[in-house]
């Protein structure tokens, strides 16, 4: 093995109800082993069973530089196969969890980095990060998800381009192409990510488990399935006891309006 197993390579941390997930191996810039992605697989489960959203984010300098190449100049075929399904496993246990993920990224947020970042819900960027996809450059392709998830993100067409071209994306590029939801200045995201995790975190647990589970897989469905699922999740967690309360504290005003942006108390 290339790195030291002994030392743990995420950091945990839980403030009150978002934990916050850090990628703790700067010294690689974050390159994500066989050994620390069972350590996220670690931290993703805790935060699972004791948080209400969370928050990943990356140590020193940048956020990953993705797989970590020197572990695998001499893996097999099978190797390899194993090695990216289970990326799939743990990346999967992220996206299809239930509890929202906000991503907090800055310096580079490159190859498995990326794939990582996308099974996140919702990403926020430093006006200092980059996106790249240099799987071509090294004679690999992309194995933790990315042809799924970066390609619907952004689309097949601009992940065809960073792949062939090395082209390297500036974070208002990753805005414009949906790779990323929100940019701030240097030093902000994780804040900016806390504070995205406290709202999502306020909506009903059964709320945020529909918009991310069901959502992307309506996506996948033809229209008419799409419509008929929703139906059936629309009545589910309208029926449910904390929608029953939620709706209740509505109409005896007990419960926020929406507010327009530029308003107190608006976005
Ligand atoms: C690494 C890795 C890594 C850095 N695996 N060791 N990813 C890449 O092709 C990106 C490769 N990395 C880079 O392009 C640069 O390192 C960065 C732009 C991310 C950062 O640059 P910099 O100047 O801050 O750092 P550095 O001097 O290049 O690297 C510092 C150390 O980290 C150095 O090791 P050292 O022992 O010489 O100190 C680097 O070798 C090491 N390092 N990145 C291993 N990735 C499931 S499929 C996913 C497929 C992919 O992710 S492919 C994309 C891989």
């Amino acid at each position: 093995m290339a790195d030291q197993p002994a030392r743990n390579f995420v950091s945990y941390e839980l403030q009150g109800e978002i934990a916050h997930i850090g990628l703790n191996r700067p010294e690689k810039r974050n390159a994500i082993s066989d050994s620390f992605v069972e350590m996220i697989a670690d931290a993703v489960a805790r935060a699972e069973s004791e948080a209400k959203a969370a928050v990943l984010y990356g140590h020193g300098d940048h956020f990953c530089a993705g797989l970590d190449l020197a572990e695998h100049v001499k893996k097999t075929p099978i190797e390899g196969i194993r090695g990216s399904r289970r990326w799939h496993a743990v990346f999967g246990t992220i996206e299809h969890g239930t509890i929202p993920w906000i991503s907090a990224l800055h310096g580079a947020v490159v190859g498995g980095g990326l794939e990582l970042a996308a099974s996140t819900h919702i990403r926020v960027t430093e006006r200092s990060a980059f996106f790249a996809l240099p799987e071509g450059q090294r004679g690999i392709f992309v194995g933790g998800g990315g042809s799924v998830r970066v390609a619907r993100l952004a689309g097949a067409a601009r992940m065809t381009d960073m792949m062939l071209t090395g082209r390297v994306a500036t974070a208002d590029e990753a805005e414009r192409w949906n790779l990323v939801q929100y940019v701030v200045d240097t030093g902000e995201a994780r804040r900016k990510a806390h504070e995205l995790a406290l709202a999502a975190a306020g909506n009903a647990t059964i709320s945020n488990y529909a918009v991310i589970n069901a959502l992307p897989r309506i996506q996948d469905m033809a229209k008419e399935d799409g419509l008929f699922v929703e139906s059936f999740i629309a009545s589910f967690t309208a029926t449910s006891p904390e929608a029953e309360e939620r709706l209740r504290a509505f109409l005896d005003k007990r419960a926020a309006r929406v507010k327009a942006p530029g308003t107190a108390g608006g976005g």
